[in-house]
């Protein structure tokens, strides 16, 4: 008996605590950045991750979810894919007692009490620091008009959505900021590629600005540029959001003129917010990120100080 009850209690309070992790997919810099910060903040804190990779569908996601209420996990934690569509399935979450955290992006869930927090950027402030910069380049060329052509995000998406509101609020009124053309680039270099060209065929030279949802579509379309005999950066301004490595590469080569910065690096907070709601401990409904812009004229010294 005795031993019993001695084993028994530091048994206890060294299990670890167990995380469901459902992750978007593998579909740019950024998000492969966020894996990485998400796994090694696990494994600093001593957190057991069930990591799932749902390749960009959101029936994987739920699928997902459910098998780690059926797991009994500590705490689920997912990037939801698009907004829409999650009530039965964080319902389900809720009867089985397991809360749940929101990294990076949101859900559009009537319910507020479905989740605990939203751990990430606020991208509608993205957009519309892409949105000023763009106002301050046209303010540079008086009397011009610049045709634009968005590149956005997965359709249905937080960023995607945010985005594009932020931007078009900035540049909304402005007579000398015009959008010709705005469609999905799904957030993938390849699409952002194939998106472009299409762009570039409908309307040649008349394009002065890009403005892509993120750093990977715009690499993409940098290469469907110059595959069109045009210079990126030059004859054709390109404004993009993530701040990833890339994109410093492509500011210092003079391709890519800014990108706003938005930051994958969550894993710690998740782990601290994991912790914190396990102990009972109340949490802000919403934790955002710290985040910057970064023009190409200050990318080469901003470049080693990258994290991502
Ligand atoms: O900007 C993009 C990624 O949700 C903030 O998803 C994230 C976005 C990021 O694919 O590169």
């Amino acid at each position: 008996l005795m031993a019993g009850a001695f084993t028994t209690l530091p048994a206890l309070a060294a299990k670890p605590l167990v995380i469901g992790f459902s992750q978007v997919g593998a579909e740019s810099e950024w998000r492969t950045a966020n894996t990485v910060s998400i796994k090694a903040a696990a494994k600093q804190a001593g957190v057991t991750l069930k990591f799932a990779d749902a390749q960009q569908r959101q029936e994987n996601q739920v699928k997902a979810i459910r098998s780690f209420i059926a797991q009994k996990v500590d705490v689920i934690a997912f990037s939801p894919v698009v907004e829409s569509g999650w009530d039965t399935v964080l319902r389900e979450a809720k009867a089985a007692k397991i809360p749940v955290i929101l990294t990076d992006r949101d859900v559009n869930v009537a319910d507020k009490s479905l989740y605990v927090t939203l751990i990430g950027s606020d991208f509608v402030e993205e957009g519309r620091k892409a949105g000023r910069w763009l106002v301050d380049y046209a303010k540079k060329q008086p009397g011009k008009t610049l045709n634009i052509v968005e590149l956005q995000g997965t359709v249905g998406s937080a960023p995607a959505i945010d985005r594009k509101a932020g931007f078009d609020e900035v540049i909304k009124g402005n007579p000398q900021l015009k959008v010709l053309r705005t469609q999905t680039g799904e957030f993938t270099r390849a699409k952002g590629k194939e998106v472009m060209e299409a762009f570039l065929k409908a309307h040649g030279r008349s394009i002065n600005v890009l403005f892509a949802h993120n750093d990977d579509m715009a690499i993409g379309a940098i290469q469907a540029i110059e595959e069109a005999g045009l210079k990126p950066g030059k004859d054709i301004a390109i404004v993009s959001i993530d701040g990833v490595r890339g994109a410093f590469e492509a500011m210092i080569a003079g391709k890519l003129n800014v990108s706003v910065e938005c930051s994958p690096l969550l894993g710690p907070q998740l782990m601290q917010a994991a912790k914190d709601v396990v102990a009972g401990k109340p949490i802000a409904k919403r934790i955002v990120t710290e985040e910057r812009v970064f023009p190409a004229e200050i990318a080469a010294k901003e470049f080693p100080n990258r994290k991502y």
